[in-house]
């Protein structure tokens, strides 16, 4: 039997009824072939890093059981993200209705035209660590940082638990 890997996933969204994409995302990811849900964070309002003229954003994290390989499983992702309205604008950080970040893969660090694991952002974002710690307390990072000393170290200003989530 081929051997499973754990995925995080971050998910953010913040046009066309966030709450509502990101839990349409949720059954999405569980139905990626060859790919389970296994968690997922309660859903977290942000304020926006970048541009501030767009919406606040709805913010996840899921762990998903996968036996993809990471590119393969960042196709679907992304697959997903085009099925949910993604329009790619030219404006960096700019609102969208589906953002589907590969958090980690396993132990896995690489640098690829497509792909970077760890997600260069992990490590200093409220709105991903505060999730992330939520479903994996004890994890430990590709490079022996744990991720709950991240979050301790990260301002958890403008991010608040979704009370609908
Ligand atoms: N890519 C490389 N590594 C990865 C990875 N680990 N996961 C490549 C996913 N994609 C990865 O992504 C651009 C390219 O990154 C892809 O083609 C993929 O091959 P994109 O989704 O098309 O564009 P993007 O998301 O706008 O780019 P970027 O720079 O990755 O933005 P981020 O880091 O995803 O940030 N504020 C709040 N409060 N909450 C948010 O969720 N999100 C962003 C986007 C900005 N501000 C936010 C939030
Ligand atoms: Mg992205």
């Amino acid at each position: 039997m081929a051997k499973n890997s754990a995925v995080y996933v971050g998910l953010g969204s913040n046009l066309d009824n966030p709450i509502h994409q990101v839990k349409q995302a949720l059954l999405a990811l569980d139905a990626i072939p060859a790919t389970h849900l296994r968690a997922h964070s309660a859903l977290y309002r942000s304020k926006p890093l970048g541009p501030q003229n767009q919406p606040d954003y709805i913010n996840a994290v899921a762990v998903l059981a996968t036996q993809l390989p990471p590119l393969t499983l960042l196709s679907e992702l992304q697959a997903i993200e085009n099925k949910q309205g993604r329009v790619r604008a030219t404006e960096r950080w700019g609102p969208r209705t589906l953002d589907l970040d590969m958090l980690l893969y396993d132990n896995k660090q690489l640098q690829g035209p497509r792909l970077t694991l760890p997600h260069p952002g992990l490590h200093e974002r409220a709105f991903v660590l505060y999730p992330l710690c939520e479903i994996a307390p004890d994890l430990v990072l590709p490079d022996g940082q744990r991720a709950n000393d991240l979050r301790q170290r990260c301002s958890a200003l403008g991010l608040s638990k979704n009370p609908m989530s």
